[in-house]
């Protein structure tokens, strides 16, 4: 069973990805169980096994998953003294997982940049806040944290904020014959616009040279964005060896 551990800041929503997996319509990922929300606040780490079917051109791969959902609730040192337990058990977590899913929330820069008519109610923080934030915290942790991980997978999530015409980028992006990954990262990129150098560095870093590091855009509101991460897994468990 390959263990995924979904990260990231309070309310950038990592529960909401998770669960939205399991709503109909499917396209190439079905899972086997469909469990429920509703859900607030996540407040523990929690683990669920989910099985899953990725529809693989060649075959279809069944995939077992642990799946660590985890609250956002460490914002800074402060709070890792506070709750120096669940801290632990987050790092430990982490540490022992096969792919690390980091969630990113949208600036303001990036709506600004499509110019998207959509009616903003979440507060926005600047580029510069988002490039501060990843530098100053999720360097350190997954510099710390993820010396053994494999695949690391930043995924911007909602997407339907900050791209104009979310179904048609869905539409454009869907797995199917002549997909290129290559052509998908390309376009993931543009959305880390802010953190690219500092995603370049961390990948250049020697000690991180076995890991990939792999760029998404996902939303909840398109079935074909939110996909990809868990096609990608996918694609990587197909190839490793089974002993
Ligand atoms: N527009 C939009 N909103 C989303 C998306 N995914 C989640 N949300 C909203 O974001 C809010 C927070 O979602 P959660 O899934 O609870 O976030 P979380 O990261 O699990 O939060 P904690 O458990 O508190 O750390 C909810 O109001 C969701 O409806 C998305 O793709 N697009
Ligand atoms: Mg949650």
């Amino acid at each position: 069973m390959s263990k995924v551990i979904v990260i990231g800041d309070r309310s950038v929503g990592k529960t909401n990805m998770v669960y939205a997996l399991s709503e109909e319509p499917y396209e190439k990922v079905e899972p086997k169980d469909a469990p429920e929300g509703p859900f607030g606040p996540t407040q523990t780490i929690e683990r669920r096994n989910l099985v899953v079917i990725v529809d693989l051109p060649r075959r279809s791969i069944e995939l077992s998953l642990a799946l660590i959902d985890t609250p956002g609730e460490f914002q800074s040192e402060r709070q890792k003294e506070d709750y120096p337990s669940l801290w632990q058990d987050l790092c430990h977590q982490v540490q022992t997982s096969d792919y690390v899913m980091l969630l990113l929330p949208p600036h303001e820069g990036l709506s600004n940049k499509t110019n998207n008519p959509v009616d903003i109610e979440e507060n926005f923080t600047t580029a510069r806040q988002s490039q501060n934030r990843f530098t100053e915290w999720w360097v350190p942790f997954l510099s710390k944290n993820c010396k053994k991980v494999r695949n690391i997978l930043i995924c911007r999530h909602k997407a339907d904020l900050f791209l104009k015409d979310i179904d048609k980028v869905g539409n454009r992006h869907r797995y199917r014959d002549g997909f290129s990954w290559k052509n998908h990262f390309e376009f993931s990129n543009n959305s880390f616009s802010e953190i690219n150098n500092e995603i370049s560095q961390y990948k250049q870093n020697k000690n991180n040279s076995h890991q990939q590091v792999r760029l998404f855009v996902t939303t909840v509101h398109n079935r074909s964005l939110l996909e990809l991460p868990w096609i990608y897994i996918a694609t990587r468990e197909s190839i490793k060896p089974k002993y």
